[in-house]
């Protein structure tokens, strides 16, 4: 039996909309675009789904839907596709639709730049304005070239995914920019970055308000905004310091159900939507309904409780099993930040910290931890003071005089210890037998083979000093690859020989990922959540290493700095 899915008003609406750019695109009846176009903004504005509705002549009620209209909406709704559409899109070539994207260009541009100069995608438009070969069509110049290239890289600019921590603290100073506003009676962020997301596509901020005009002026009157994409009566996109941002705004009454929906994923909202139809409910971004009562739409937790569902925690929302974990009642009881007592992996001036060994306990303590592990670099990372065998013994010292001058603190006497391109330890074993823990860490040769970068961590993971591996595979989320590694086999020898892997909460690196600390979990090993700090801000950076652990569905139990004290 074919299940539908049951498409979406808003995926509905997107299938006129790009009926209409190719329409326009291929130089046919205005009329008839804006007829598309027309239809593609009533659905955008209607309320109640399309997919309830029961005939041709029912859909023909709605405004600027006539009978040839109202035919493709109902092939859509009862066979989730439409023939006429498949068959236009085929007519053009593929990359033509993306060149829509660019700013600055719109359809009769396309057109024109199809027809004359042949040009079928980004790439063959960049090249042709290289050439100056944009400049002999009619109405081009040197200063349209020059914009057309413009915009291209600022296509590809707003393609690019930014890393978790650069989306956080935008998002965090937008509401702090609009939550004053007597008009805001909620605001939150939603989409990738609530799920906490390793990266972030746009910010997605959802706001309550009976006055959403109110809030759309002082949105767009924000500082930093280089671009408005787009503005309506409730919502609005920009671009900000390079990234988009997209405003949402809806009555309190519906806060919860268009939080739940913002937030996504798109696929879990798909499996939450199908699962709402079998109950005979009806689901969206306005509220949950039973025969047009609604029954939820406040508060986001009755939205899954009124699906008979427990909580689902925004890490989790990524249709990985959790929708099914809610309706058994075996949804995880998921780490907490307020879980964590102490920091395993913390830099000092010792080696390239910026902060002393005492500035970082004072910070430790303002957290509330219990207890933090000093491991500064061995020689070979090459940082201006690695921490060789004789310099230890002094920085031990330091720690001894520290310890002795706190009650319910301990410092822990530790090492980042690199593993070098043969495997071998950058210090000797009777360096590092008396430390309270040794963190060892690849920083180079990041490129060798699988099978040799597998086999390296593995020998570290063997030595019966070592306690930690951290930042398994070396990532820096944008920058730098992650090297390829047989996770599998780390997880085992990391069972094997009771060595913990790190998940370290820098936003850069999140290195164990969400993936891989939860196929970890599953296995058994042990997970330590640690900042890596340099400095004593960076200490604040564990949060971000709490959400992965989270989207890696991780306990308290997993994770061994959230025991009391830590100490081999
Ligand atoms: P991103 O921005 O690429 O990092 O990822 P998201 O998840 O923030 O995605 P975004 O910003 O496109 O949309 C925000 C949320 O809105 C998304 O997580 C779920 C919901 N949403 C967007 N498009 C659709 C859709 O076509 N169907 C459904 N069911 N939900 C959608
Ligand atoms: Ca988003
Ligand atoms: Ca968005």
């Amino acid at each position: 039996m074919r299940i539908f899915m049951v498409m979406e008003n808003r995926e509905i609406a997107k299938i006129f909309d790009e009926i209409a750019d190719i329409l326009e695109v291929k130089n046919e009846d205005k009329f008839k675009i804006k007829a598309y176009r027309r239809a593609a903004q009533t659905i955008k504005n209607l309320t109640e789904d399309l997919s309830n509705f029961k005939s041709i002549k029912e859909l023909k009620t709605l405004p600027g839907i006539g009978d040839a209209l109202a035919k493709k909406i109902y092939e859509i709704i009862r066979t989730d596709k439409l023939e006429y559409y498949e068959k236009l899109k085929h007519s053009v070539p593929e990359g033509i639709l993306e060149l829509l994207a660019i700013p600055g260009i719109g359809p009769k541009t396309v057109a024109k730049l199809y027809t004359e100069c042949g040009i079928t995608d980004i790439e063959s438009l960049e090249r042709a304005a290289a050439e100056h070969k944009l400049q002999k069509l009619y109405g081009m110049g040197a200063k349209s070239e020059e914009k057309i290239l413009k915009g291209i890289e600022q296509y590809r600019r707003h393609q690019e995914r930014v890393s978790l921590g650069i989306a956080y603290y935008k998002a965090q100073e937008i509401i702090k920019s609009l939550e004053k506003l007597d008009a805001i009676e909620s605001i939150t962020y939603a989409g990738s970055l609530r799920r906490m997301k390793e990266t972030i596509g746009d910010i997605d901020i959802l706001v309550a308000s009976h006055t959403p005009e109110k809030v759309m002026d002082a949105f767009q009157a924000l500082d930093g905004i280089s671009e408005v994409i787009a503005r309506g009566d409730t919502k609005s996109s920009v671009i900000m310091d390079d990234l988009q941002v997209d405003l949402r705004v809806v009555e309190p009454g519906s806060f919860g159900s268009a939080l739940q929906y913002f937030t996504g994923s798109k696929h879990h909202n798909i499996k939450l939507r199908e699962l709402a139809i079998k109950k005979g409910l009806k689901l969206n971004e306005y509220g949950v309904f039973e025969n047009d009562r609604k029954i939820a739409g406040e508060r986001e937790e009755d939205v899954y409780r009124s699906l008979g569902l427990a909580f689902i925690p925004p890490e989790l929302r990524e249709d990985q099993g959790e929708i099914e974990a809610a309706i058994d009642g075996t949804l995880p009881d998921l780490i907490k930040h307020e879980d964590i007592r102490g920091d395993l992996h913390i830099h000092s001036t010792w080696s390239d910290g910026r902060n002393s060994i005492q500035e970082m306990v004072d910070k430790a303590r303002s957290l509330g931890y219990c207890y933090i592990a000093i491991c500064d670099h061995s020689p070979a990372v090459g940082v201006v003071h690695g921490v060789d065998e004789v310099k230890l013994l002094d920085e031990m010292d330091e720690i001894d005089r520290i310890n002795d001058s706190l009650t319910d603190f301990k410092v822990l006497k530790g090492i980042e210890v690199d593993i070098r391109s043969d495997g071998k330890l950058d210090l000797p074993d009777k360096a590092l037998e008396p430390l309270d823990i040794v963190v060892a860490a690849v920083h180079t040769g990041l490129s060798q083979s699988k099978e040799e970068m597998t086999a390296r961590i593995i020998s570290a993971i063997e030595n019966p000093n070592v306690d930690v591996i951290a930042h398994p595979t070396g990532r820096i989320i944008g920058k730098r690859d992650p090297c390829d590694l047989d996770i599998e086999a780390i997880v085992d020898a990391c069972i094997d020989y009771e060595t913990i892997l790190e998940i370290n909460a820098n936003p850069r690196r999140l290195d164990l990922n969400d993936t891989h600390a939860r196929y970890a979990r599953n296995r058994g090993a042990k997970l330590a959540i640690s900042t890596d700090a340099h400095d004593t801000s960076q200490m604040d950076l564990m949060h971000f290493g709490v959400a992965t652990a989270r989207r890696g569905w991780l306990l308290k139990e997993d994770v061994v700095n959230t025991e009391l004290v830590y100490v081999n």
